[in-house]
């Protein structure tokens, strides 16, 4: 007989199994993974939690392979994410922002389907210092065992996505989640250590007059992006930026408006990476009715990508926000 799933308790292992359930062959190994997600999300927040007080602010010295300061908790974070995931079989490879190359954990040759997982263990990292909002984000590919390295495995695109998502550490922590069938957004109890289902098939609003990008790169944006702005302004929009991609999403997919990182001259292909940002949050956008675009004919989940840490520019929200914008470029 098949187990059965008590829907009145909605936390996130209760909706991880009741699909698994539902979907015995799509989902049949994902559980694993998605436990070892919460489990770090847990651990990662409990860091965050105490930075200041157990000296895990600033920081370490070194630069990532993108070139950036790598602060003590992405290398924190990472290490979790790394320890947990490694130890579930279900995974074959994972791929981080902090790490060079995808690293290989082993093989599907026994048969049994495996994944890789691509994530950024702490996305805004310098919003810690200033106790701001920080996330971390990851995005779940099946692993090609005909794959001749890591590398060729992790480089598919967004649209071959089987789950993303993303874990907001603010006020609280927040693990929003998509399986490719609808959104699903759950928030930590602390008290009992579990995340409880707050949204049941996000849908998110279809306009609002609110913007969120660095204005601070404005004069260095290509015309079409100068132009929107210009007309947002006398329509009186609102300017919203957090300078953090999870915390700013978050906003849009609860009030709508337009989240954009659209080419610098620092940044002539866009800041963000696709692979394990634009991509989960560009699946968890469309899943919940918005839309995910990194040019006016570009739809960042059909992106065909050639390199783990390639960026790419990102308007993202909802629909008819993003609609507008597109028309400028
Ligand atoms: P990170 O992964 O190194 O933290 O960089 C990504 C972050 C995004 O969360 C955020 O949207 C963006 O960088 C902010 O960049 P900027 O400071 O240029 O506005
Ligand atoms: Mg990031």
């Amino acid at each position: 007989m098949q187990p059965s799933v008590d829907p009145t308790i909605n936390t996130l292992q209760a909706h991880i199994l009741s699909q698994e359930h539902d979907n015995p062959r799509s989902n049949e190994t994902l559980s694993w993974i998605l436990s070892a997600l919460s489990i770090s999300a847990k651990a990662i927040a409990a860091q965050i939690r105490r930075a200041r007080l157990i000296d895990v602010l600033g920081n370490v010295g070194n630069a990532n392979v993108q070139g950036e300061q790598q602060q003590k908790l992405d290398v924190l974070a990472n290490e979790i994410m790394l320890r947990t995931l490694g130890r579930r079989d279900d995974v074959a490879i994972v791929a981080s922002e902090e790490n060079e190359n995808p690293v290989f954990l082993r093989d599907g040759v026994d048969g049994k389907r495996r994944f890789c997982v691509l994530f950024d263990p702490l996305d805004g990292s310098s919003n810690l210092d200033v106790c701001g909002g920080v996330g971390t984000i990851f995005s779940i590919v099946r692993h090609d065992r005909r794959a001749n390295d890591p590398i060729e495995s992790v480089l598919q695109a967004g649209s071959r996505q089987v789950a993303a998502g993303y874990i907001l550490y603010g006020p609280s922590t927040v693990f929003t989640l998509t399986l490719g069938r609808g959104v699903q957004m759950f928030v930590l109890d602390p008290s009992i250590g579990a995340f409880l289902r707050v949204e049941e098939d996000l849908q998110m609003p279809d306009a609002h007059k609110h913007y969120s990008l660095n204005e601070g790169n404005r004069l260095s944006f290509p015309d079409g992006y100068q132009n929107y702005l210009h007309w947002a302004q006398e329509q009186t929009y609102s300017s919203r930026y957090a300078g953090a991609m999870v915390a700013d999403i978050h906003r849009i997919l609860l009030k709508g408006g337009v989240f954009l990182y659209p080419p610098t001259a620092k940044a002539p292909k866009g800041k963000l990476r696709l692979l394990y940002e634009a991509n989960p949050m560009g699946m968890i956008v469309e899943q919940a009715g918005g839309l995910a675009m990194a040019a006016r004919d570009q739809r960042i989940l059909d992106i065909e990508p050639t390199q783990v840490h390639q960026r790419t520019p990102v308007i993202m929200g909802s629909t008819k926000e993003v609609e507008t914008v597109l028309s400028f470029l």
